[in-house]
């Protein structure tokens, strides 16, 4: 059983206890021996189990207001029992995070009743293959044509990219140079002129594709915000989902954590539990440590976002590096713990060891979590001055 000590924190109130409560029950009656054979069939079913559940509620929101918290005890919850399960939670908040956030309110009553429900999937479509990190350049562009627009380049990198119904699109307006020539869009999946192209591979299947819009003409009301607004979105959005990532993190890290102690106090080493060699002690503390460490930073980032903060680039910023990073070093320890038994396939530390490595990488590289956090120190000490 995983440490709940932390739900006892003044970041919670008791719906949030509550809530990871409810998380608890449903993964633990719902996941265990889940057959992930069909990545794209399993993704699926976990949208429909978890909108049937009222699990996706928090994912999305009419008034603009995400419960971040709510949002990143859920992911944790079902980070701790399945990846697939935290994935397919994750990707219903942030696929439809832009129309939350700033759609139109025929946007919202269009989409997100079938998003919360599990009745639609959407996708988040940002990355292009010229362009991860780089989002002021990207090429694809949105040409408008007599109150429509016209949608031309591709997108890789889409999480649920081929299974899912509604796609959020950034594209080149040119309203003027870089960062303020981009602007937003949701389309339907089977919009004329877009294609999955390709479907990728990775150490830890998820549904995953690559996009190709040609000559794909969309509807003016299909813009999210503002023309021109588009690279504040999808930075807004981030902001509000990045600490979700770290979450899932923290959620990995606690379930290596947990292997861990079950381990060096079942395996004997000359006679004693491995858990009294003070070097294997040594390792559960850092553990440990980074385990609370991780939670801190993201229950500030969720609990200063709901307390009303209309920024918080660098909470956010600072949760996702560290906690994706710590968890990679947390799950490495209870590999090496493990032995040979921590690299066969299908153990649970060998499936955490291949689940972290892309959460130091996707909405936004640990490098540029670096980046945000140093120019946000400097702006602060220039304020101050
Ligand atoms: N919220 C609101 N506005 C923001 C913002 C945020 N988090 N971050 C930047 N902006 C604004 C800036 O204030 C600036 O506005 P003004 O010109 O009015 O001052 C504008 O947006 C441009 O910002 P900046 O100059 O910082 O842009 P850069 O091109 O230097 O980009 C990085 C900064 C690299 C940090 C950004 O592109 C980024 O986060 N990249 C990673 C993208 C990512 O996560 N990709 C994964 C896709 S999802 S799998």
């Amino acid at each position: 059983m995983a440490d709940r000590t932390y739900l006892s924190w003044p970041f919670f109130e008791d719906r949030h206890r509550r809530l990871v409560e409810k998380v608890n029950a449903w993964a633990s009656a719902n996941l265990q021996d889940a057959d992930h054979s069909n990545t794209d069939q399993y993704c699926r079913d976990l949208v429909t189990g978890l909108g049937a559940a009222g699990l996706l509620q928090h994912t999305a929101s009419e008034d603009g207001y995400l419960d971040v918290r709510s949002l990143c005890l859920t992911r944790e919850t079902l980070a701790r029992h399945d990846g697939l399960a935290d994935f397919a939670f994750a990707m219903q908040g942030l696929g439809t995070g832009a129309i939350s956030l700033f759609g139109s309110s025929a946007q919202k009553a269009e989409w997100l009743p079938k998003t919360r429900s599990g009745s639609a999937i959407p996708a988040f479509a940002l990355t292009e293959p010229q362009s991860g990190s780089d989002v002021a350049n990207i090429t694809m562009t949105a040409v408008p044509d007599r109150g429509q627009y016209v949608l031309q380049g591709e997108k890789t990198w889409v999480s649920n990219g081929g299974i899912a119904d509604l796609y959020t699109v950034f594209a080149r307006t040119g309203e003027g140079p870089g960062a303020k020539g981009l602007s937003a869009f949701v389309l339907p999946a089977d919009t004329p002129g877009l294609m999955i192209v390709e479907r990728l591979e990775t150490i830890a299947p998820h549904p995953l594709a690559r996009l190709r819009f040609e000559h794909c003409r969309i509807p003016g009301e299909f813009m999210i915000g503002k023309s021109g607004e588009g690279f504040k979105i999808a930075m807004s959005v981030l902001d509000a989902f990045r600490p979700t990532v770290a979450a899932a993190a923290l959620g990995f890290s606690r379930r290596a954590l947990d292997e861990a102690l079950a381990r060096v106090s079942s395996r004997y080493f000359q006679g004693h539990p491995m858990f009294d060699l003070q070097l294997v002690q040594g390792n559960i503390a850092e553990m440990a440590v980074d385990v609370d460490a991780s939670a801190l930073l993201v229950y500030r980032a969720a609990w200063t976002r709901d307390s009303g903060a209309s920024r918080i680039t660098r909470e956010s910023a600072m949760a996702k590096l560290f906690s994706t990073e710590r968890a990679q070093q947390v799950i490495d320890k209870a590999v090496q713990l493990h032995g040979g038994d921590g690299v066969r396939s299908g153990h649970v530390v060998e499936s955490l060891y291949r689940e972290i490595r892309a959460l130091r990488i996707y909405e936004g590289a640990s490098d540029v979590q670096k980046v945000v956090i140093a120019r946000q120190t400097m702006s602060a000490r220039g304020k101050s001055l």
